[in-house]
C-alpha cells in the first residue's frame, strides 16, 4: 500500500511561475505522505495547440529539468506532462521521474485529439502535434501505465495495461461539455479491468481559450476514492490493497476466453 497524489494545478500563461508552483505543491503532496505525484497534462503551458509550438522543449529540458530537480527533492515517483518539440516535430508527451531524479520513461499520447463539430469546436492536435507509437509501463510500488487524456478513451489501450498493471495514470484535460458526461465514468471503467486510475486535470480557468473541467480523480475497481473540484487542489488515495481481493473474488482476468476473442498489440510487444 502507499498513497498516491495529485495535483490539479491552477495553470497559467507564466512558465516560471507554474514550474515553481508545481515545485510548492508537489512539496506539499510529499510532506503530506505522497510517494508518487502526478502533474496535470501540459502543467507548464496552456492548453491549446497555437500554445505548444511557443511552450514546447526538448525532453531533457528547462521543465523536465525541474521536475527531475523536484522529484529528488521530495524523494517521490514524479509524473509530469508538458508540449515537447523533437526535431522539428511536436509531441503532447509525459515524462516519469523516480526518486532519485532519473527519468523512467517519456510516453508520448498515441491517440491525439482531433474533433470537429461544426459552429461548436474545432480542436485538431494532429494539425500541430505528432503522435507517439508506444505504450508505457513503469515500475514503483506496482507496475503503472502511462496514457494522456484522449489515450484514456480507447479501452483496448487499458485492457493490454492492466494485463500487466494495478495503476493506470492519465494526465488529462476533459472540456466542459465531455467533462461531466465522461471523465467519471471513464475511469470508473477501471472496474472491467480491475486497476486502480488516476486523472490529473489542470484547474479550471474560465479565462482560458480551453477551458478544463478539473476534478481530478482517483478510483479503484468500482468506486471514487478520491476526487477534487474545479479549483487547485491536491488530492490523495491510498492504494492497492482492495486490488487484489478483487482480482480474486472476480477472477476474470483468468476466465477470459482468450480462444474466442484477444486483444493483442501490433506487432505484439510493449514498450
Ligand atoms: C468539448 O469537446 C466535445 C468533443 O469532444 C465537443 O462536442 C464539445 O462541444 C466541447 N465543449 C466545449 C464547451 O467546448
Ligand atoms: C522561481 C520562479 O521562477 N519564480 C517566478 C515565478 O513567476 C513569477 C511571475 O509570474 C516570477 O516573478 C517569479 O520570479
Amino acid at each position: 500500500e502507499f498513497r498516491l497524489a495529485v495535483v490539479q494545478l491552477q495553470v497559467t500563461g507564466v512558465k516560471a511561475d507554474n514550474l515553481s508552483r508545481a515545485r510548492r505543491l508537489v512539496k506539499e503532496a510529499a510532506g503530506q505522505g505522497g510517494k508518487v505525484v502526478l502533474l496535470p497534462e501540459c502543467f507548464n503551458s496552456p492548453y491549446g495547440t497555437n500554445f505548444f509550438s511557443t511552450y514546447a522543449e526538448r525532453i531533457p529540458g528547462e521543465s523536465t529539468q525541474v521536475l527531475s530537480e523536484i522529484a529528488k527533492e521530495n524523494k517521490v515517483y514524479l509524473v509530469g506532462s508538458i508540449p515537447e518539440e523533437d526535431c522539428g516535430k511536436l509531441f503532447n508527451s509525459c515524462a516519469v521521474f523516480d526518486p532519485e531524479g532519473q527519468m523512467l520513461l517519456k510516453h508520448r499520447k498515441i491517440h491525439l485529439f482531433d474533433i470537429s463539430v461544426p459552429g461548436k469546436i474545432h480542436f485538431q492536435e494532429s494539425e500541430i502535434l505528432s503522435p507517439g507509437n508506444s505504450l508505457s509501463m513503469f515500475d514503483t510500488f506496482c507496475k503503472v501505465g502511462v496514457g494522456i487524456c484522449y489515450d484514456m478513451r480507447f479501452a483496448e489501450l487499458a485492457q493490454l495495461y492492466s494485463r500487466k498493471c494495478q495503476l493506470l495514470v492519465y494526465p488529462g484535460a476533459f472540456n466542459m461539455t465531455t467533462g461531466p458526461a465522461h471523465w467519471e465514468l471513464l475511469q470508473r471503467a477501471a472496474v472491467d479491468n480491475q486497476v486502480y486510475v488516476a486523472t490529473a486535470s489542470p484547474a479550471r480557468d474560465e479565462t482560458a481559450s480551453y477551458v478544463a473541467w478539473g476534478h481530478s480523480t482517483v478510483v479503484n475497481p468500482g468506486e471514487v476514492m478520491s476526487k477534487a473540484g474545479p479549483e487547485e487542489a491536491v488530492i490523495y488515495a491510498d492504494i492497492l490493497q482492495y486490488l487484489a481481493d478483487i482480482r480474486q473474488q472476480i477472477p476474470i482476468t483468468t476466465q477470459r476466453r482468450n480462444d474466442l476473442y484477444t486483444v493483442t498489440t501490433v506487432p505484439e510487444s510493449t514498450g
